[in-house]
């Protein structure tokens, strides 16, 4: 496979080793973030334009960029020819305002929503929840990111300048046919494993060069991608913290030496630069995803911080209300707890503010993680690790399969990979009103049904 991949991309000499794009900074205007969902034209390759989608662009989004205590409001114009929705992915809003399946968006109309900021610094994300649609838009390049500051995240010494030494990284993957032209789809397998790519994209951009300062830099790291998880490292076997996790900053940096990365989810990571020589690779497995070449310049941050946040202190667990889901079946019959979505109906219906514990198991029953760009793609047939997402919430893992969950997943979450035959334990909590999805964020399982509904009232 990646020699078929390489060779087309000799073939088709291809915009490689293009500088990383930085998706820019969106800029209020008169107190309002706007984003207009508009159809782009986008070359991956030199020489074979797509119809893409983006938000104020051809593909991909502008960062949103706020401070806990704002109150935030945004516009976003739909000029396509079709429904769209935009999820605040990570946020805790009300369900009117969360962006779920019921807060469709007609062509040629404006969906206006405005909400405090409420949460710790953290990366979060937006993209478009249609029901049966959230796969195709995401893929053709509907994305952007979401980043909360607050106090902490700016009295921390860590590298702050967005774009310079503080990187946001939207990575995906998407299929491209012999002539170069993207595919969505067009496999029995794809209904299976969700749409896995056979090129990696980072930012938009295939093969991507980045400069990194002689020093840390500061990598937020999004799996963008609609079904692929990432496993992620550098080609040298170098070190690197994990100082966030999707809804904060991890209590202090873990050192890892690779980073498991679901669809949806997100990490930050510090990587000391100073001993950079010559080029390193950022890889999923022996697929090459970014080349970083040293630059001649010292970075302003030169240590890791050793504190980040504050001790993570749980309440007791023993006494509060427990909730089952079990994601099963595969391809077309894809359900949570035996029920496929519906929009009609609601599954769970929950209490505000009122803590209470979700069991998830994943009873596909054999262990299936070969997943990695350069592995084979084609083992993972039927156990496919679910990643279970929760809108609405920042909850806490409180345990795998009864062990304690990995000291770098201990953080906020809002996303969590389970394995086949795993069931995870999660904390969670709904500070805000109104209903919310559940489900699978391997996109075209989402879109199979493999999504539930509740509400949250007092
Ligand atoms: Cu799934």
């Amino acid at each position: 496979m990646k020699i078929l991949v390489l060779l087309f991309l000799c073939l088709f000499k291809m915009s490689f080793g293009e500088i990383l794009p930085i998706p820019p900074l969106l800029e209020e205007k008169d107190g309002v973030f706007n984003l207009k969902v508009i159809e782009g034209e986008y070359e991956f390759f030199d020489g074979t334009e797509e119809s893409t989608l983006g938000y104020n662009g051809n593909i991909l989004g502008q960062t949103i960029r706020v401070k806990k205590g704002d109150m935030v409001e945004i516009h976003v114009n739909n000029s396509l020819k079709e429904d769209t929705t935009v999820h605040w992915h990570g946020l805790r809003v009300i369900g009117i305002m969360d962006g779920g399946p019921h807060q469709v968006i007609k062509p040629g109309t404006t969906w206006k929503v405005r909400f405090p900021i409420e949460q710790e610094a953290a990366t979060l994300w937006y993209h478009p929840h249609l029901l049966h649609k959230t796969g195709i838009q995401v893929y053709k390049g509907l994305a952007g990111l979401f980043i909360i500051d607050d106090e902490r995240s700016d009295s921390l010494n860590l590298p702050k300048n967005y774009g310079v030494d503080d990187i946001p990284l939207i990575i995906q993957d998407k299929r491209f046919d012999s002539q170069m032209k993207l595919e969505y789809l067009t496999r029995n397998e794809d209904i299976i494993n969700g749409m896995l790519g056979n090129v990696g994209i980072i930012n938009g951009v295939v093969d991507p060069t980045f400069k990194p300062q002689l020093g840390v830099t500061r990598f937020r790291i999004l799996n963008g991608a609609n079904a692929r998880t990432f496993n992620l490292a550098f080609s040298d076997n170098r070190s690197f913290y994990q100082i966030a996790t999707d809804g904060g900053f991890l209590e202090k940096p873990i050192r890892r030496k690779s980073l498991l990365l679901a669809p949806g989810e997100r990490a930050e990571i510090l990587v000391d630069f100073k001993s950079l020589n010559e080029k390193v690779e950022l890889r999923d497995g022996d697929y090459s995803l970014l080349t970083l070449i040293p630059k001649d310049e010292e970075s302003k941050v030169e240590k890791v911080p050793k504190m980040l946040n504050q001790k993570v202190k749980l309440p007791d667990t023993s006494k509060m209300k427990k909730r089952y889901f079990v994601m099963q079946g595969s391809g077309r019959t894809v359900n949570i707890n035996g029920k496929q979505m519906d929009m009609d109906r609601i599954d769970e219906y929950v209490k505000l503010n009122e803590p209470e514990i979700w069991v998830v198991t994943n009873a596909s029953h054999h262990m299936g993680r070969d997943m990695m760009m350069g592995g084979g793609m084609s083992s993972m047939m039927g156990n496919i690790p679910h990643p279970f997402h929760i809108h609405n919430t920042q909850f806490r893992i409180l345990n795998r399969n009864g062990r304690p969950p990995y000291k770098w997943e201990r953080g906020y979450k809002d996303t969590v990979l389970v394995d086949p035959g795993e069931t995870v334990e999660l904390l969670v909590e709904f500070r805000h009103a109104g209903l919310f999805m559940y489900h699978c964020h391997i996109l075209e399982h989402e879109d199979m049904g493999m999504m539930g509904q509740f509400n949250v009232s007092k």
